[in-house]
């Protein structure tokens, strides 16, 4: 059934509901001097290549494999598309390894057609912190599709990743493998109802016309919530500070220090968007927000051929509820001009789907562990990881 999954060390489905196993790593780390030294084989045809993604040219490449090959929605009407600068903000965290950024190239024409990444990321799994990889980026061109390349390519990223001593990853996937950490749901807050409803993301429902889903979804022209403004620099021991004390709340959570925080949530254009609040009297931060920009090519359309999307990605709220954060998110995120707002149901995020206006989407997405098992699974509620 699963004849790749089955030889590696997740948890295995026969597994499931046996809470008798322990939690914590499933194999135990080998010595470095018998980490496998050279690359797996490739089918003859193909070379591995580390893509240097400093180079704009290589960057291009990466981005044009993904824009034409990376996930499509259940009906294929939408294509993720990445942007370089995003990429590039994805895959160079603090501490990142090029040697994570991998290709495979055509040996005759060079030319690229499959990519897989991992970046590095300090993970709390209830009380103990592991290093682990974050997997992410994997993409086999259409035309080299079921040849069991990606096989390949996920035990080269493996091995690697082992050279660098560190035996645990995180991965999510809208696909269903052995064996989910939690399950989660996809939700969307409409923006711009008119176009959503042209390019096929949405349907006007039973009852529904169009000016009554305009009027549905118009948002306040400015925002409610006194001292917000964009997070700058000098923000980020506070944003640091708070990000720890609300993550310790959730079974599996990054840990992030002060670069990795100045690099996830210092807002840079068409990337990354966080918001502040600073209090009036104390100037104190109290809460924030942050989305990242993801849009989706639109397959197919006369009219349109990108979807503009906002992702929530960290939020922390004290002193403001996070109904009016995330209020105050979607005014900003229209005034920007996207589309759509999206939102999976981790940490604290399903009250305010269900209060704001947000339909539940038609896409699942899988957290996985490799090489750590849980007793059970957990609620999506109880996750604080956003993957990119
Ligand atoms: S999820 C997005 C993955 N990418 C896409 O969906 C893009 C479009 N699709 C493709 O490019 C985010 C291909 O269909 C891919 C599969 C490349 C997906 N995760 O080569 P074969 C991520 O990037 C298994 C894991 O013939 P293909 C996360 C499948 O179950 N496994 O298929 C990535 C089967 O194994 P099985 C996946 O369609 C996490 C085998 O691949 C998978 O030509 C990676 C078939 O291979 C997926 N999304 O290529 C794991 N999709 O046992 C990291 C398929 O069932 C693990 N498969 O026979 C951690 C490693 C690090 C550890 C460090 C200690
Ligand atoms: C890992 N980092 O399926 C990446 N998206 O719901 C891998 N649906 O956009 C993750 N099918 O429901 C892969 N509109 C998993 C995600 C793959 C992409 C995907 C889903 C998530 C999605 C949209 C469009 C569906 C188009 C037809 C959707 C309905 C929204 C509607 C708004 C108004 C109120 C009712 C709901």
């Amino acid at each position: 059934q699963h004849k790749f999954w089955e030889t590696q060390p997740v948890g295995q489905f026969k597994d499931v509901g046996n809470s008798s196993l322990p939690e914590g790593p499933i194999e135990q780390p080998t010595p470095l001097s018998e980490v496998k030294q050279e690359p797996y084989n490739l089918p003859n045809l193909y070379e591995w290549t580390i893509c240097d993604i400093n180079s704009d040219e290589i960057c291009n490449e990466v981005y044009v494999l993904l824009t034409n090959n990376y996930v499509e929605d259940d009906d294929n009407l939408f294509r993720f598309n990445y942007s370089k600068e995003f990429l590039r903000w994805g895959l160079r965290p603090p501490g990142y390894f090029k040697s994570w950024h991998i290709g495979v190239r055509v040996k005759a024409s060079k030319k690229l057609v499959a990519f897989i990444t991992a970046i590095p990321v300090k993970m709390r799994v209830r009380d103990e912190v592991v290093k682990m990889a974050e997997v992410n980026f994997l993409c086999v061109h259409k035309k080299l599709r079921s040849k069991r390349l990606a096989p390949v390519m996920i035990k080269e990223v493996t091995r690697r990743i082992h050279l660098e001593n560190i035996w645990q990853a995180a991965y999510t996937a809208g696909v269903f493998l052995p064996t989910p950490v939690t399950t989660c749901q996809y939700w969307h807050r409409t923006l711009n109802p008119k176009k959503l409803i042209d390019v096929g993301f949405s349907r006007l429902g039973d009852r529904m016309t169009m000016s009554r889903a305009i009027k549905l979804y118009k948002l306040p022209n400015s925002t409610s919530t006194p001292g917000l403004r964009k997070m700058e620099l000098r923000d980020v021991p506070a944003v640091t500070q708070l990000l720890k004390d609300y993550l310790s709340r959730f079974v599996v959570a990054p840990i992030f220090d002060d670069d990795e925080v100045e690099h996830w949530l210092l807002p840079q254009e068409n990337v990354i968007e966080s918001y502040v609040v600073e209090s009036l009297e104390s100037h104190e931060i109290t809460d924030f927000f942050s989305f990242y920009t993801l849009p989706s090519s639109i397959l197919n359309n006369q009219n349109y051929s990108t979807l503009k999307a906002a992702y929530t990605f960290y939020n922390v709220s004290t002193n403001t509820s996070l109904l009016q954060l995330i209020q105050d998110a979607l005014i900003i995120a229209k005034q920007n001009d996207f589309d759509v707002f999206n939102a999976l149901d981790i940490m604290e995020n399903e009250p305010f789907v269900k209060e704001l206006k947000f339909g539940r989407g038609d896409g699942q997405l899988y957290y996985y562990l490799y090489n750590y098992r849980l007793r059970s699974p957990l609620k999506p509620s109880e996750l604080g990881l956003v993957m990119l």
